[in-house]
């Protein structure tokens, strides 16, 4: 495996940053994960774009243009001979010394890019459903650090995750600081309820998924009503259907919220059409590139 890492192409033992780099010390960076179905990379421009604006607003550089790491991307896809991937952009503030001050780290931005093969969720998972529960750890507050920013900093995230795991569960249901459904740990929410869509509005402490927006699309395209609104657990448990969404791992069906079964216990109508669309539009859709 070749790994991209600042502008070279290096061997996966060789692919290594300072243990001075802010990334390291502090989580002070951004990420993106995007996905390439069959020589083509699905939603590469939304994703460059969340990149970017991610970066933007923590006051960090991209060391290139939007053109220039498309470029990139593709290059590591095809050095790799990868016709499906997950692929991995990592922006650092780099190597600087002890101290918080970003200053230290200027012009030292670590950029590096993995290509690699995923299947985060065994198969059976998607025909069966998942069983999620609510987590004491709410999701960040946008006052403090906004969920847009896709930052290297994740321990919201893996702490929902740990407390998820304890409980003998997959994946952990986030609250906001409200109480009011937020996302899961690196998917969005969706529920079904008389055969419309229903999804927390990106405000609520939710990160706007690239997933989420491409489910919505395929909904409109389908005749099926979509909303953005606020959502309490009970709304939930309520549901005729229920599912994730995200780049590793796609469109997944949830049959139990904290013990409540979902509409009939199985992955509804709604959402397999869903699934079946949106299997179609990645194997079609995107940005082109040859191995
Ligand atoms: N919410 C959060 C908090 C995320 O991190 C999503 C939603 C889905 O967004 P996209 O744009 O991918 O539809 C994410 C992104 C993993 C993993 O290994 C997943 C993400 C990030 C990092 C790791 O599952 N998902």
């Amino acid at each position: 495996m070749k790994v991209y890492l600042n502008g070279r192409m290096v061997s996966k033992k060789d692919a290594k940053v300072s243990v001075f780099d802010h990334g390291f010390l502090y989580g002070d960076g951004v990420f993106e994960g995007i996905r390439a179905y069959n020589c083509l990379v699905f939603k590469l421009k939304e994703h460059i774009d969340r990149l970017y604006e991610s970066a933007r607003s923590i006051m960090l550089n991209v060391p290139l243009t939007k053109k220039e790491l498309s470029k990139a991307i593709m290059r590591t896809l095809k050095i790799n001979k990868l016709k499906n991937a997950y692929i991995r952009v990592v922006l650092s503030r780099g190597e600087g010394d002890l101290g918080l001050d970003p200053r230290k780290c200027r012009g030292n931005e670590t950029l590096v890019i993995i290509a690699d093969k995923i299947n985060l969720y065994p198969e059976e998972l998607y025909k069966k459903g998942m069983d999620i529960i609510t987590v004491p750890t709410v999701r960040n507050i946008p006052e403090a650090l906004n969920p847009q920013i896709k930052s290297l900093n994740y321990l919201n995230n893996i702490l929902a995750k740990i407390e998820a795991i304890n409980s003998g569960y997959q994946e952990a249901l986030m609250l906001d600081h409200l109480g009011y459904v937020a996302e899961c740990t690196g998917d969005n929410i969706f529920v079904v309820k008389g055969k419309e869509l229903y999804t927390p509005p990106q405000c609520m402490g939710t990160l706007r998924g690239i997933t989420r927006d491409a489910v919505l699309d395929i909904a409109k395209k389908l005749k099926i009503p979509t909303h953005e609104h606020v959502l309490t657990r009970h709304e939930l448990y309520i549901s005729d259907e229920c599912f994730l969404t995200g780049t590793a791992a796609e469109i997944v069906p949830v049959v139990r919220v904290d013990g409540r079964c979902i509409g009939e216990g199985k992955p509804g109508k709604v959402t397999t059409t869903i699934m079946k669309e949106f299997k179609k539009i990645t194997k079609t859709a995107g940005t082109k590139y040859k191995i």
